[in-house]
C-alpha cells in the first residue's frame, strides 16, 4: 500500500490537447504541484538529445524518474508530458489522457507556429490514438481517464472532475 496521502497524478496527451493549461488551473485549484516534465528535464539536465522533426528536447526518462524519485512517493503531483510509460505504476494513481478533435487540434498547433512536419506527426498521433494506447499498455485500465479537451468548458469541467478525484481518493485514504 502506498504511503502517500495525496495522490500523484499523470496528464498526457498529443501536444495541444491542453496539458499544461489544464494541469496549471488543476495546481492552483487543489494544491497539488504541477511539474511539466519537458521543462524540468532541461531545467535538470536530464535530457538525451534533440528531436529534429517535433523540435524538442527528447527526455532521458530513466534519469527524470531517478531525479523525482525522492519526492513522488509523498504524492501530490501533476506530472505533465505527452508520453505517459516510464513511470512505475505504483508511483502513480492515475493518468489523465486528453483527446481533442482533428480540426481543433490542427488550428492550435497551427496557430503556435510549429512547422507543417511537426503538425502532420502530432495530427498523426491523436488520430491514430498513440498516447491513450501507450497508457493501456502500462497502467491497468481503471486508473485511466480519457477526458475531452475541444472547448474552455470541458477543460473547466475536466479540473473539477480533477479536483473531486482528489478529495474522493484522499478520504478514500483515511477510512
Ligand atoms: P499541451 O500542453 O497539451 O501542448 P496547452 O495546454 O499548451 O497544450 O494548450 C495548447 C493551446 O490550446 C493553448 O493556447 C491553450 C489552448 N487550449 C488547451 N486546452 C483547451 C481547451 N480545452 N479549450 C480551448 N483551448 C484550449
Amino acid at each position: 500500500m502506498a504511503r502517500r496521502e495525496i495522490p500523484n497524478l499523470i496528464v498526457c496527451g498529443t501536444p495541444g490537447t491542453g496539458k499544461t493549461s489544464l494541469a496549471h488551473k488543476l495546481a492552483s485549484q487543489s494544491g497539488l504541484k504541477h511539474i511539466d516534465l519537458s521543462k524540468y528535464a532541461v531545467e535538470h539536465n536530464l535530457v538525451d538529445g534533440w528531436d529534429e522533426v517535433l523540435n524538442c528536447a527528447v527526455l532521458d526518462e530513466d534519469k527524470v524518474v531517478d531525479h523525482l524519485e525522492s519526492c513522488l512517493p509523498d504524492g501530490g503531483y501533476i506530472l505533465d508530458y505527452h508520453g505517459c510509460d516510464f513511470f512505475p505504476q505504483e508511483l502513480i494513481d492515475t493518468v489523465v489522457v486528453l483527446r481533442t478533435e482533428n480540426s481543433v487540434l490542427y488550428d492550435r498547433l497551427k496557430a503556435r507556429g510549429y512547422p507543417e512536419a511537426k503538425i502532420s506527426n502530432n495530427m498523426e498521433c491523436e488520430i491514430f490514438q498513440t498516447i491513450l494506447d501507450e497508457a493501456r499498455e502500462s497502467y491497468e485500465e481503471d486508473i485511466i481517464m480519457e477526458l475531452s479537451s475541444n472547448t474552455p468548458e470541458e477543460q473547466d469541467a475536466n479540473a473539477e472532475k480533477l479536483v473531486s478525484w482528489i478529495a474522493d481518493w484522499k478520504n478514500d485514504k483515511l477510512k
